[in-house]
């Protein structure tokens, strides 16, 4: 329980973060024609201003490889020590699987193979926690949109679900993201960091990167993949582990 109270203790630095974020997106916003003419970026305008006007489908800013941190860390759970984990992790992840369920027509269960050759996307993107750190490296992975679209989203699906193998407390740990960003280009199941299989410490073999939102929302040890009309019944109805634990928000935009 200490560590809940910590962390709550903490979530200032992540409003710090979120600042430097909005600067990113102001340059971007900078580069579209009908923004400037409404605003130039180095006008004195409130955050909140900026905040509205932020483009939910703009991409997160990309780094170039001379960027990239040397040592990438691991938070929160580094490894899932139950459930089968250990296992699969000693086996290199040849028998894991991965469901796509829920509000879509054709259920998928994919092994890691399968997913590895789907069609993949790599970027290199600055990670931020509310903890008050950062750390910038390439994902590769398959776009959740791609996934999704295998498996017919229907109509009704508002938000995806991605359960994970870890615990924390005896708690699985989860997360949901809306379609807005379950279908943003940028939003990846990934599968390897800086050109290399996923370690365990960053989530092996399957983990979440949604670019536009802070680090709790990056679900890793992902196992399942679930959409949903609603978030009501689901852990305790907030939409993600910490959400459900400390005043963490569900919309972790930055
Ligand atoms: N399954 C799971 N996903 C998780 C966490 C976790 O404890 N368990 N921690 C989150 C937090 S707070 C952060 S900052 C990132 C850390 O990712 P990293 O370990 O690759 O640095 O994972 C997020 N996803
Ligand atoms: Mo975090």
């Amino acid at each position: 329980m200490n560590r809940l109270f910590t962390r709550r203790g903490l979530i200032g630095s992540g409003i710090a973060i979120g600042a430097g974020g909005l600067v990113g997106g102001c340059d971007r916003l900078g580069e579209s024609p009908t923004f400037r003419k409404i605003l130039s970026c180095g006008e004195a305008m409130n955050r909140h201003a900026q905040r509205l006007l932020t483009d939910r489908n703009a991409l997160a800013r990309e780094f170039s490889v001379a960027e990239i941190s040397p040592f990438f860390r691991g938070n929160g759970s580094q490894n899932p020590g139950t459930g089968g984990y250990p296992a699969h992790a000693a086996a290199g992840f040849a028998d894991w699987r991965v469901s796509v369920s829920g509000l879509v027509a054709r259920p998928l269960t994919l092994s890691m193979a399968q997913i590895r050759s789907m069609p993949r996307r790599s970027q290199i993107t600055r990670h931020d926690c509310v903890e008050g750190w950062s750390a910038i490296g390439k994902w590769t992975g398959v776009p959740l949109s791609r996934l999704l679209d295998q498996a017919g989203m229907i109509d009704r699906a508002r938000f995806i679900v991605f359960r994970c193998a870890d615990r924390i407390g005896d708690v699985p740990y989860y997360e949901s993201i809306d379609l807005v960003d379950a279908l943003h280009p940028q939003t990846i199941m990934a599968w390897a960091l800086n050109d290399r299989l996923l370690p365990i410490r960053n989530g092996a073999p399957l983990r979440l990167r949604v670019e536009r939102q802070l680090g709790y929302k990056h679900a890793k040890y992902v196992q399942s993949i679930e959409a949903v009309a609603s978030l009501d019944g689901i852990g305790l109805g907030k939409g993600g582990f910490w959400e459900d634990r400390v005043d963490y928000e569900w919309y972790a935009g930055i």
